[in-house]
């Protein structure tokens, strides 16, 4: 129950931070947008939430870009951060409460401290270490997982999530007691065992960890571009460690413990596949080293693909976030991601899927059905909200099929994370409500003036007016600006409050838009697109 976490513990949902090499692309803004999601649903459930997005500006990959464009490797990350991330984040309506940059002193001071600490406590010793080193993930390879190069590469060894070659590394550096904590994760694991979601993601880290873990390399001595070590400042600290850290710094830890308090640890990390072992495995036993509580969940989304590999800065076949949004809204662009690929699992994009789904869910099924009803409200009873005084079995349906949506939706996205299946159990009652249109047929009722026939069609609009509210609120958190034209052109504001503030739980509470509410014909939710650009 939302009461209850009032004042007590926030709602703690991170995204990546991500790597400000290059511009962000479809895949950033698919994790981001999902949190965003999240966090506004939870705060409809009048949760305490906090939502944190934010930058990963060290290591060799922004090293290597940096030089590549001839500039320092923080002017280039100020430049990124400045003109491609946030703006674009604010382009998405992303209500994040924080932004951190991992070269921020508040992140950078803290990372210190938590690694002297490490230090001090025997978790951290000096050794060597020689493998395959992928740049792209910033990781050392196994063996055991490299793919053989062939073409170009041929001859070479290939990181098999970038498909280019590993480098050798040899380094004398400082490792953290990363294999002491296998069983410790494991049992972790096992009393937890919604830590991992999906299923797929947990058992793919349950059998890593179950073969063993070997230390973590923790520090870096042949760039300069990252944190220093603090014993020992020919050292920067590894790009992962710093960055895994930004949960914790920016939550206020080691500068500000009421914050800390009341926000660590992350109810949920949302991440992508490709980056679950350092969150379900490195992380945790970080924490534990610390002696500090673990996250709640760790939750993998699968990959966005285009020609059938996973989207990244190098095969973008041009497609930007903004390309998208220019065509189809920012609403529809929020939406359709998570509409159409269930969350864990790999899913392509196509412009004709896109528009398929934009046309007939959103503009016919969702924008129409608002558009009529705004329209027949404004016909019949000259923009003033009838009483429903005449209601049936129709009408009772309609309202049991709302109490079914509200809990099937808040069951998905408040606690399964399973964004796909919430808003279906939406748009199911969306469905249902123009069925419920089409077969109660208004138009005709309309030619009735006897008192029962305007008592029927007063009841059949409102209860198409008042299911109406509904969704709106119920989509707010996925399509904040379609919702609120909605809550305008039902005139819903001077009676109910601000759309944000609507609580997910009252949402079925039938009734709440009264009679005598001012309906207008709002704007068109959805309008027709424009033909398709030719690529
Ligand atoms: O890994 N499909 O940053 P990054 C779905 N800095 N999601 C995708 C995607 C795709 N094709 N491409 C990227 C890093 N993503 C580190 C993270 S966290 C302490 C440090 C999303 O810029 C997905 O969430 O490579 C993935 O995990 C993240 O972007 C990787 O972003």
């Amino acid at each position: 129950n939302g009461n209850e976490k009032q004042g007590t513990k926030a709602y703690y949902v991170t995204t990546p931070i991500y790597y400000v090499n290059d511009a962000p692309h479809l895949g950033h803004a698919y994790t981001t947008v999902a949190g965003d999601v999240l966090t506004r649903w939870h705060r409809q459930r009048g949760e305490k939430v906090w939502y944190l997005t934010g930058t990963d500006e060290h290591g060799q990959k922004i090293m290597r870009t940096a030089d590549a464009n001839g500039v320092s490797p923080q002017e280039w990350c100020d430049k990124l951060v400045t003109q491609s991330w946030k703006p674009l984040w604010e382009h998405l309506e992303i209500a994040n409460d924080d932004f951190i940059r991992t070269t921020e002193k508040r992140h950078t001071d803290r990372v210190r401290e938590f690694v002297q600490d490490l230090w001090d406590k025997g978790e951290i010793y000096k050794g060597g270490y020689e493998g395959p080193y992928c740049v792209g993930c910033e990781e050392y390879k196994l063996p055991g997982e490299l793919l053989d190069g062939e073409g170009e590469y041929a001859g070479e060894k290939l990181c098999p999530v970038h498909k280019k070659p590993v480098e050798i590394l040899k380094e004398e550096n400082y490792f953290f007691k990363l294999s002491e904590y296998a069983q410790r994760l494991l049992d972790f694991y096992e009393a937890n065992p919604g830590f991992i979601q999906p299923e797929s993601a947990r058992n793919e880290v349950v059998n890593f960890v179950r073969q063993g873990l070997t230390d973590l390399s923790i520090s870096r001595s042949t760039f300069d571009w990252g944190v220093k070590v603090p014993w020992d400042d020919k050292h920067v600290i590894y790009v992962w460690v710093d960055a895994l850290l930004n949960y914790a710094t920016a939550a206020g830890y080691g500068s500000d413990q009421a914050r800390f308090d009341a926000t660590f640890p992350a109810d949920v990390h949302l991440v992508g596949k490709d980056i679950l072992r350092f969150h379900a495995v490195i992380w945790p036993a970080m924490l534990m080293a610390q002696g500090l509580p673990l996250p709640g969940r760790v939750v993998a989304n699968g990959w966005l693909l285009v020609g059938g590999e996973k989207m990244s800065k190098s095969n973008l076949t041009g497609i930007k976030p903004q390309d998208l949004t220019s065509h189809f809204g920012v609403d529809a662009y929020r939406w359709y991601f998570l509409r159409a690929i269930s969350f864990g699992q790999d899913g392509s994009f196509s412009w004709e899927d896109f528009s398929a789904r934009y046309t007939s869910e959103l503009a016919n099924d969702y924008g129409n059905l608002a558009s009529r009803v705004a329209a027949m409200v404004n016909k019949y009873f000259g923009g003033e909200l009838p009483a429903a005084t005449a209601s049936g079995e129709a009408e009772q349906a309609v309202r049991e099929g709302l109490a079914k949506a509200v809990a099937a939706a808040d069951r998905a996205i408040g606690e399964e994370i399973d964004f796909q299946s919430g808003i279906l159990a939406i748009f199911d009652f969306v469905k249902q409500v123009n069925g419920y249109i089409t077969e109660q047929e208004p138009w005709k009722v309309a030619k009735d003036d006897s008192e029962e026939g305007r008592a029927r069609l007063a009841s059949i609009l409102y209860t198409a007016a008042e299911s109406l509210r509904a969704m709106a609120v119920l989509l707010n958190p996925v399509m904040p600006d379609t919702s609120q034209k909605l809550w305008d052109s039902l005139g819903a504001e001077p009676h109910l409050g601000p759309l944000a503030a609507q609580r997910i739980d009252e949402t079925a509470d039938w009734g709440r838009l009264p009679a005598g509410a001012t309906v207008t014909k709002g704007a068109v939710l959805f309008p027709r697109l424009e033909e398709q650009p030719t690529a």
